[in-house]
């Protein structure tokens, strides 16, 4: 059934019975000199390309790639539209590789056909912190699907994180591979209804009038929660301790330190917000929130082409109740006129979904491991950890 993955170092479907098998690598590193020194072959035609982001010329090629050729809905009304700076920021994190930026061209025309990218990340599993690559980004033109080129993507990928003394990886998708260790549901609340029911991404409930409708999902025009801002830099030991400390609670979740929380989640316009309670006594930070953006193409809609999306990222409530800290993200994505926040149904998500008015998405996420086994899995609620 899947000619592929069958021969990879992942839960395989027919192990799913055997709970001798224990928690951890399914594999042990080779020796690095046994490493594959050159790259996999790709059809004649093809070459691979080790990219550079900071080429504002190959960023715009792959913004392009990926604005035609990346994830859609089950029913391609909608593609997602990752910005230049936001892919840059999503793959140059502390320390990255630029050979884990790999691209696909068309030798002749220099065209960019695929891509695959990793970046590295410490991740733990249960009591186990694990030097992992993040992969993203997979991505083969419309023109050359099919024909087997995606397993040539993730065969280089891993060589390369091999070639890093790496060995193993974490990756999402909305298709069903060998074997997720949990699926979670998108939700959505919407801020601008009446636009999400013109472009085809929400319905007008049953017995429901527009006017009712925009009501409904109205908001306060500032936040509630006194203390309530932007983070900035002089933020960062604070929120690093707050979010450490959240995300122990988790049986997967990545190990930030205060490098990763300073790329990961201090403010870059249109890329990533945080925001943060910070007591207007003592001045200290106890909440915190986050979501970076992400639009979509609306495909064959004659009134609109984008369709500007929240999704939440990191929350961490130690005084603010959860639900309250999130309307008051809500309220800033309204602001900052986002037409809908999305959310997984991860970590305490599902605390304040229902009462703030999401409802939930046909689109699900199967979150993998890449040689690291956690027998049985997890629920959404045991995972801690966003990928973009
Ligand atoms: S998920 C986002 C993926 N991208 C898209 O969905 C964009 C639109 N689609 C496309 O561009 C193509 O359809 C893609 C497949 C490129 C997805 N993850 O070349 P093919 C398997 C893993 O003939 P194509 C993201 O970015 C499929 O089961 N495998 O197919 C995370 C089959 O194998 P098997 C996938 O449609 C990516 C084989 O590929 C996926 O032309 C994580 C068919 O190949 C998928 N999303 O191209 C990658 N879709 O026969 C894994 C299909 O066995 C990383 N396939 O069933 C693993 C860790 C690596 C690092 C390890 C380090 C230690
Ligand atoms: O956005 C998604 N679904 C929307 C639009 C559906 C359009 C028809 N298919 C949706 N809308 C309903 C919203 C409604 C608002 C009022 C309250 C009730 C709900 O459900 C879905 C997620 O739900 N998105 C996708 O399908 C995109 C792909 C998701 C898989 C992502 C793979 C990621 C790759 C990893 O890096």
């Amino acid at each position: 059934r899947h000619k592929f993955w069958e021969t990879q170092p992942v839960g395989q479907f027919r192990d799913a019975a055997d709970t001798s098998l224990p928690d951890g690598p399914i594999e042990l590193p080779t020796p690095l000199s046994e490493v594959r020194a050159d790259p996999y072959p790709l059809p004649a035609a093809f070459e691979w390309l080790t990219c550079d982001l900071d080429d504002d010329a190959l960023l715009a090629d792959l913004y392009s790639l990926l604005a035609h050729n990346y994830v859609e809905d089950d029913e391609n009304m909608f593609r997602f539209n990752y910005s230049p700076a936001f892919l840059r920021w999503a793959l140059k994190p502390p320390s990255f590789f630029r050979a884990w930026h790999i691209g696909v061209r068309a030798k002749e025309s220099k065209k960019l056909v695929a891509f695959i990218s990793g970046v590295p990340a410490r991740i733990r599993a249960r009591d186990d912190v694990v030097r992992m690559a993040e992969i993203n980004f997979l991505c083969v033109h419309k023109k050359l699907r099919s024909k087997r080129l995606a397993p040539v993507l993730i065969r280089e990928v891993t060589r390369r994180v091999h070639q890093e003394n790496i060995w193993q990886a974490a990756y999402t998708a909305g298709v069903v591979l060998p074997t997720p260790i949990t699926t979670c549901r998108y939700w959505h609340r919407s801020l601008n209804p009446k636009k999400l029911i013109d472009v085809g991404f929400s319905r007008l409930g049953p017995r429901m009038t527009m006017s009712r409708t925009v009501r409904l999902y109205k908001l306060p025009d500032a936040p509630l929660t006194p203390g309530f801002r932007r983070m900035e830099l002089r933020d960062v030991a604070a929120v690093t301790r707050l979010l450490r400390a959240y995300l122990a609670k988790f049986v997967v979740a990545p190990d930030f330190d205060e490098l990763d929380v300073e790329h990961w989640l201090l403010p870059q316009e249109d890329v990533v917000d945080s925001y943060l309670v910070e007591s207007p006594e003592t001045h200290e930070v106890t909440d915190f929130c986050s979501f970076y953006t992400l639009p979509s193409s609306v495909l064959n809609n004659a009134n609109y082409v984008t369709l500007k999306a929240a999704y939440s990222y990191y929350n961490v409530s130690t005084k603010t109740p959860l639900q309250q800290l999130m309307n008051d993200a809500l309220i800033v994505a309204k602001q900052k006129n986002y037409d809908v926040f999305n959310a997984l149904d991860v970590m305490e998500n599902e605390s304040f979904l229902k009462e703030l008015k999401f409802g939930p998405g046909d689109g699900q996420l199967h979150y993998y491991l890449y040689n690291y086994r956690i027998r049985n899995g997890i629920k959404p609620s045991e995972l801690g950890l966003v990928l973009l």
